[in-house]
């Protein structure tokens, strides 16, 4: 019998590697997506009509949906991806924020309660709870682990704390297999487009189209055409580019997901790489890919990009999932932002008549 999983933001950028790495194990994958007047699964359109996926329509808001389709496919693993996963915008729409990440969570883990078998549940826990704080070791290095003390700075990460905190509740009050994974970032080549990193590799994209065509031009006009690349370009809005990040890939990250929920004991993890960069490291590092090394020219600071509460740094250490799981990343930093730069100038250049645009 084929093991079968339930998905909850199998649309999202971590729903879709996941539902990729169920269906490599041999998993019978149930994806839940909610209604869009829009199309919402171009992640995941490649797995949809193949034999072992199937994908419902459910919003975590709604619990009848979430215990119909608990009850209809009676999974053995349940994996809550879903949220209002965007920091900045949790300012602005703090109560949504909390229905779907906090009470969203609330729902599902209400119905595994209610089923005759309960299954394996992974609740996606985030580095945000964190907030400002963090430990120091001996050489007075900040970091955070499972044992730094939480100060969540936004309305996603009070949401997601409470998510966090019920999660490790139920797993004690009903004696759930119910794991959660504090995800530091994570981004890739499917990343959202308003989060910083994917804004940074798709206005790049956008000057490697100008690039290759001044590299047909003679050696004079190539200067000058750079010249006026500086002058005219649109510039990349952003906010506060000192805070720092521990920023890895997701296909990484989807792997620990899986090994919490193999694992006889439910239990508590930091994924991370343990390296932390910030958001001035990232651009550097990205502009390369076309030769640039004064980003700053093409850069406006932009207050509205600042947020009300900032998160200044993150650095995870991971030793606990490394001993307990066997998981350490293998994607590193330089790769992340190489394969974010180079796969949105392929899409640009294969997608010329979209609607992709520099904003
Ligand atoms: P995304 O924003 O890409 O995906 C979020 C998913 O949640 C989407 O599938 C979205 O659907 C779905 N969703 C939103 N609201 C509802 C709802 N009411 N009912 C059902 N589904 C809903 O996030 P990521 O893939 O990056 O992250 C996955 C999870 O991990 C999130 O919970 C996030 O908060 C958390 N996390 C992410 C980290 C990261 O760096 N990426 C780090 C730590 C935690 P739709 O496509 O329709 O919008
Ligand atoms: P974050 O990711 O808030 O860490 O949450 P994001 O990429 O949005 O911001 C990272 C840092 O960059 C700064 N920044 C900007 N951010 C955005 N989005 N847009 C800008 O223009 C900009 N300029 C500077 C931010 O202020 C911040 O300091 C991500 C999400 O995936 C969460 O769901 C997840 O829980 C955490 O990571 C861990």
């Amino acid at each position: 019998m084929k093991q079968k999983a339930v998905v909850f933001g199998v649309t999202g950028q971590d729903g879709s590697y996941l539902a990729e790495l169920l269906l490599e194990k041999g998993y019978y994958v149930v994806g839940v997506a909610r209604r869009t007047s829009t199309p919402n699964t171009t992640r995941i359109d490649h797995l949809i009509g193949k034999e072992f996926f199937v994908l419902e329509s459910g919003d975590v808001l709604d619990f009848s949906s979430v215990y119909n389709i608990m009850w209809g496919h009676n999974p053995d693993e349940v994996y809550n991806l879903a949220a209002q996963s965007h920091v900045g915008v949790s300012f602005d729409q703090p109560s949504v924020t909390w229905d779907i990440t906090a009470k969203g969570c609330l729902n599902i883990l209400e119905s595994i309660v209610k089923l005759e078998k309960q299954p394996r549940f992974y609740q996606a826990s985030s580095s945000e709870m964190f907030g400002d704080s963090f430990s120091i070791d001996e050489n007075q290095n900040r970091f955070q682990n499972e044992t730094t003390r939480f100060n969540p700075q936004s309305p996603y990460a009070i949401a997601k704390l409470a998510a966090h905190n019920l999660t490790e509740l139920y797993r004690k009050i009903h004696g759930l297999h119910a794991s959660c994974g504090i995800l530091f970032n994570h981004e890739s080549e499917r990343r959202g487009d308003n989060f910083v990193t994917k804004k940074i590799s798709k206005y790049i994209a956008s000057f490697q189209e100008f690039l290759d065509y001044s590299n047909d031009l003679q050696m004079e006009d190539q200067t000058l055409f750079r010249e006026y690349l500086v002058a005219s370009a649109p510039r990349l809005h952003l906010g506060n580019l000192n805070a720092c990040r521990d920023w890895g890939h997701a296909k990484d990250y989807v792997r620990a997901m899986w090994l919490m929920l193999q694992y006889d004991k439910p239990d508590t993890y930091v994924i991370a790489t343990g390296e932390t960069h910030s958001v001035q490291d990232f651009l550097q590092e990205a502009f390369k890919h076309v030769g640039i090394e004064d980003y700053a020219q093409f850069i406006r600071i932009d207050e509205k990009q600042f947020r009300p509460s900032e998160v200044p740094y993150l650095k995870g250490d991971y030793s606990k999932a490394r001993k307990k799981l066997g998981w350490t990343p293998e994607i590193s930093f330089e790769d992340l932002v190489s394969t974010m730069v180079q796969y949105d100038i392929a899409r640009l250049k294969n997608d010329k008549q979209s609607s992709y645009s520099l904003k």
